[in-house]
């Protein structure tokens, strides 16, 4: 295929590409122009190999994720909430040689010990003498981003442009698309929910509305005023903007609020209701690059609750010991598709267990209705979504293993009112020295503050099987 981007240039060069909440903004043409500069600038000092990328939503990072585009660069990306530790240990996992950071990361991203420019030292380069891409190769490795594993070390799923492109077409053949249709972006341009939106945007001719992060004024401003016609939220986002809302109306040309990422409670869905609010509910995952079972909006109100059919493309089943379930049995979710990732970088292990015969084993828990519509019930094992920030107990428990004077330790989710859930330590330690002001001190250091336990609490034992097996689900009562 022709680029992208270059081809959407020659399309609609005057289309509005991206639109900024301080006013600016910039055609597809002008975002052609501006990722090649950009492109040639950074040739100078990275042409083959993983880059990473530290930011928030800014216009520099379109333009240089678009420019890694025009290079054949692999680009990973970076959660920003987490530690200069976390990071070096996925650019580390990830192979990444060069770090591109806003220029608000600078000073925490020199601290790697990769090769690190801000986006402004790019832009003072002069251009160097390279052929950019003219095509992309669709089998090639466009992302990458990191999830975490039940074995506490985070996972580099490898997203190519064939699943970036699948993952938009079947997503306007479910939402359908419109002339006026533009999306805005407030959810973290590291993760997929942001990232998938900027595909949509070059393959369909969009404009996307681009935020630094979420506010919830400034976001429902924005829908309010804005011509706004879709966002993409999950379940913490949604809640901060339907209080905002109260008794208001979002304008009618306002007609979809996908939402994913984790669990929708069912009081939030049905408060959409009221406030006619038209949430679009789905599952998706990063290894799923976006949605990838989504409820039509004709079904919204008669399947509350309901996670959707997968879309066009793609396959879903629910097995339970290798078979499929039958109507309202709960099983795993096993799905198939061409947005589907070929696998985690360089964790064979870990694919061999995730995919089997081309479809991928999710370890999430739900079960089909009569008419085929999923219900997630579970997520997979021991997972703690905060924020829609995905947390893993055995990534935190090894850190609080690693101090001195802790023998054991189990985290698990605590329901919290604010995040959704929240994760808690429990403690074994080997003198009371060992205080609970410490423990979170240390782990302030080497977790991302989200990660970080809201209480730590200090037992004798901790429960066990046979095996000495920790067994996380009775932590909760414990
Ligand atoms: C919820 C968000 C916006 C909260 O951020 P906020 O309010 O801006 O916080 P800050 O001002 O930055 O920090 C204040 C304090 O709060 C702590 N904090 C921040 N976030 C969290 C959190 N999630 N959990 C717990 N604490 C948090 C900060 O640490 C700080 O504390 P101190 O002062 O102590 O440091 C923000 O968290 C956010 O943007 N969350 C959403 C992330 C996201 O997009 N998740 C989805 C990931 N999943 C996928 O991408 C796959 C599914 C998918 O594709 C999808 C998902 C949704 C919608 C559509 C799709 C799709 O299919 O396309
Ligand atoms: P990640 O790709 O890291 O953001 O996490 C994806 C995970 O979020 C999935 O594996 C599920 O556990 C969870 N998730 C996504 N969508 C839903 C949904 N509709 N209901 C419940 N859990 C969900
Ligand atoms: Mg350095
Ligand atoms: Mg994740
Ligand atoms: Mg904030």
């Amino acid at each position: 295929m022709e680029h992208w981007l270059t081809k959407r240039a020659n399309l609609s060069p005057e289309t509005t590409a991206v639109e900024l909440d301080n006013g600016d903004a910039f055609t597809f043409l002008q975002l052609k122009q501006k990722a090649e500069r950009f492109a040639l600038q950074l040739a100078n000092v990275h042409q083959q190999g993983h880059l990473a990328i530290l930011s928030d939503n800014v216009a520099d990072m379109i333009i240089a994720f678009w420019a890694c585009t025009y290079l054949k660069v692999p680009t990973v990306f970076l959660n920003t909430r987490l530690t200069v530790t976390e990071w070096q240990q996925q650019c580390d996992d990830a192979d990444v040689q060069l770090v591109l950071c806003a220029d608000s990361y600078s000073s925490d991203a020199e601290q790697l010990l990769q090769s690190v420019y801000s986006f402004s030292r790019i832009h003072d380069l002069t251009q160097a003498d390279t052929t950019l891409a003219s095509t992309i190769d669709m089998d090639a490795v466009c992302s990458m981003m990191f999830t975490s594993g039940t074995t506490g070390r985070a996972k580099a799923v490898m997203q190519t442009f064939q699943n970036h492109w699948s993952s938009a077409v079947a997503s306007a053949l479910n939402l359908g698309l419109l002339p006026s249709d533009k999306w805005l972006i407030c959810l973290p341009l590291f993760h997929i929910s942001g990232l998938s939106t900027l595909f949509k945007s070059v393959i369909y001719g969009m404009p996307v509305y681009l935020m630094e992060r979420f506010e919830e004024d400034k976001v429902h401003q924005a829908i309010m005023e804005k011509q706004v016609t879709i966002i993409s939220v999950v379940a913490v986002t949604c809640e901060r903007l339907l209080h905002r809302l109260g008794e208001a109306r979002y304008p009618a040309s306002f007609r979809c609020m996908l939402l994913g990422g984790g669990p929708a409670p069912k009081p939030l869905l049905e408060r959409a209701k009221q406030q006619h609010v038209p949430i679009v509910q789905s599952y998706g995952m990063t290894e799923t690059c976006s949605q990838i079972i989504t409820l039509h909006a004709a079904d919204a109100l008669r399947k509350i609750g309901s996670a959707g059919k997968p879309l066009f493309t793609s396959s879903l089943q629910v097995l339970k010991d290798g078979r499929a379930t039958l109507s309202n049995e709960v099983g795993e979710i096993v799905v198939k598709g061409p947005m589907v990732t070929n696998g985690y970088y360089q964790r064979e292990e870990a694919n061999l267990k995730a995919f089997q015969d081309g479809w991928l084993y999710t370890g999430d828990l739900g079960y089909l209705d009569e008419e085929g519509f999923l219900f997630v019930v579970d997520r997979r094992s021991d997972l703690i979504i905060s924020g829609g920030e995905n947390i893993y107990p055995a990534e935190i428990e090894d850190v609080l293993l690693s101090c001195e004077g802790v023998l054991e330790a189990g985290v698990t989710g605590m329901e919290d009112e604010k995040w959704g859930q929240v994760p808690i330590a429990f403690v074994v330690r080997t003198s009371e020295q060992v205080t609970a002001e410490y423990l979170l001190a240390y782990c302030q250091d080497k977790l991302a503050s989200f990660k970080v336990p809201k209480r730590l609490i200090f037992r004798s034992q901790l429960p066990r099987n046979a095996t000495g097996k920790l067994q996380r689900y009775k932590l909760k009562d414990f």
